[in-house]
């Protein structure tokens, strides 16, 4: 009898590989043609774009150009026959094929320069690295290969998972102390709990306070300081004591909290929120979720520069369980990579929330830990910055480890090419 041929004569294993810069390495490790490897690079991943509202007439040319280069688009049926005014569409194409493309589309009318530029800046957000830093009024954040970890302190009586606890000034501080001790890279100072159905706190009550524990942190702490207030009157006051960075859950809606913002040189957080605190849950029917959220998020972020907040000053934040299902909470935290396409970066704060509690089955918050670091991983693995937890000590150290692996994926690769496209990430 012929002997069978073994199954794995030639060791077929599909790559897991992550960034750019680990697929350079795999296909250095063939000795292949280091020119080539920086051509093979660009074709390693199809990055899928989508659009809303094309209109009519740039559709059917959009569709035609990816098809020209390789890839492909899909749009809305009732483009062919002209029924539909405009059409969202899904643009499939690998980095090289961009490359080819939007030259192309930068000289076609009907808006395809715009939709070229902005796919360019969208592409180049999502793979690139994002920004070393942000710089706050008074201290910079600097962000690196793990997220950060901003540490909660919640000076209320009401918070959903820790209410009362550190109302006392004394206690706020001695909180936020620890939880720099305990590897905070900044803290976050709320008075005003934002928990579904709160009583809303006057603005006064608000800063009084605050001011007790933020005046005694400035003097201590080396890390940002953060304050979490949907008051503009509030923000000012704080940035003018010390803090860093606005922490806004009503993402810069108010008129006066962006004035606030950009009449210092404070950073701020832009969060998804629909109406108030009192309100959010009443609501929570979306057509879709992350295209809602995320349309909230960029014309925040125009509305901000439009008014002279830069968008280095700004971070954005789906706002996980801010109006939202459980559900919808945990469609967004799938997703939450695609925030990274709007050009900064990108916060979330799952811990001890009600969605985990429902993933879970563990409906006490503060028994919910381990599910808020398994999402903090989560968020870290799809390259948020900066991570928001009542939970400092576990969250750094599964942070750490990630990072550990992180660190494996991006060993350099040794070519110069593999390295200049690792350098841009592509
Ligand atoms: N979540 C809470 C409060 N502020 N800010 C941002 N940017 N993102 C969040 O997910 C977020 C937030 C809710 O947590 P907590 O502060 O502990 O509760 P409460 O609002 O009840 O004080």
């Amino acid at each position: 009898m012929p002997e069978a041929p073994a199954r794995h004569r030639f060791a077929a294993r599909v790559l897991d590989w992550g960034p750019p810069v680990e697929v350079a390495r795999e296909l250095e490790a063939t000795d292949s043609d280091p020119e080539g490897v920086g051509i093979m690079v660009r074709k390693a991943r199809i990055y899928p774009v989508r659009l809303e509202a094309v209109p009519l007439k740039a559709a059917p040319l959009l569709k035609q150009e990816l098809l020209a280069v390789g890839g492909d688009a899909a749009h809305a049926r009732g483009i062919a026959d002209h029924s539909v005014p405009s059409s969202s569409a899904v643009l499939l194409a690998t980095w090289g094929q961009y490359r080819h493309l939007l030259p192309k589309l930068r000289r076609q009318p009907f808006g395809l320069r715009q939709l070229a530029d902005e796919v360019d800046r969208a592409l180049r957000a999502y793979a690139g690295r994002g920004p070393s830093e942000v710089a706050g009024a008074h201290r910079t954040l600097p962000l690196g290969a793990r997220p950060r970890v901003l540490g909660v302190v919640n000076v209320t009586p009401d918070s959903f998972s820790d209410g009362g606890r550190s109302l006392e000034p004394a206690a706020a501080v001695a909180l936020a102390e620890r939880l720099v001790a305990e590897g905070a890279d900044a803290v976050d100072l709320g008075a005003e709990s934002t928990r579904p159905g709160a009583t809303p706190v006057p603005p006064e009550v608000e800063w009084r306070r605050l001011e007790p524990v933020l005046s005694t942190l400035v003097g201590r702490l080396r890390v940002p300081i953060s304050v979490d207030t949907r008051h503009a009157a509030v923000a000012r006051q704080a940035i003018d004591a010390g803090a860093d960075l606005v922490n806004d859950v009503e993402g810069l809606r108010d008129p006066a909290m962006r004035v606030a913002v950009a009449g210092s040189r404070a950073a701020a957080v832009v969060m998804h929120m629909r109406g108030t605190p009192a309100t959010m849950q009443t609501d929570t029917a979306y057509g879709d979720v992350r295209r809602e959220v995320y349309r909230f998020l960029a014309d925040a972020l125009d509305r901000a520069e439009q008014d002279g907040i830069p968008p280095s000053k700004l971070l954005v934040d789906p706002g996980l369980g801010f109006g939202k299902t459980a559900e919808q909470s945990v469609e967004l935290l799938a997703h939450v990579g695609e925030f990274r396409s709007l050009g900064v970066p990108v916060l979330v704060g799952a811990s001890r929330k009600s969605f985990l509690g429902w993933a879970t089955g563990e409906p006490e918050p503060t028994a919910r830990v381990d599910a808020g670091v398994a999402a903090a991983v989560y968020a870290a693995e799809h390259g948020v910055s900066v991570v928001r937890t009542h939970d400092v000590a576990p969250t750094v150290r599964a942070l750490r480890l990630w990072e550990r692996i992180e660190l494996a994926r991006r060993a350099s690769p040794s070519s110069s090419e593999g390295k200049a496209a690792a350098e841009a990430e592509l």
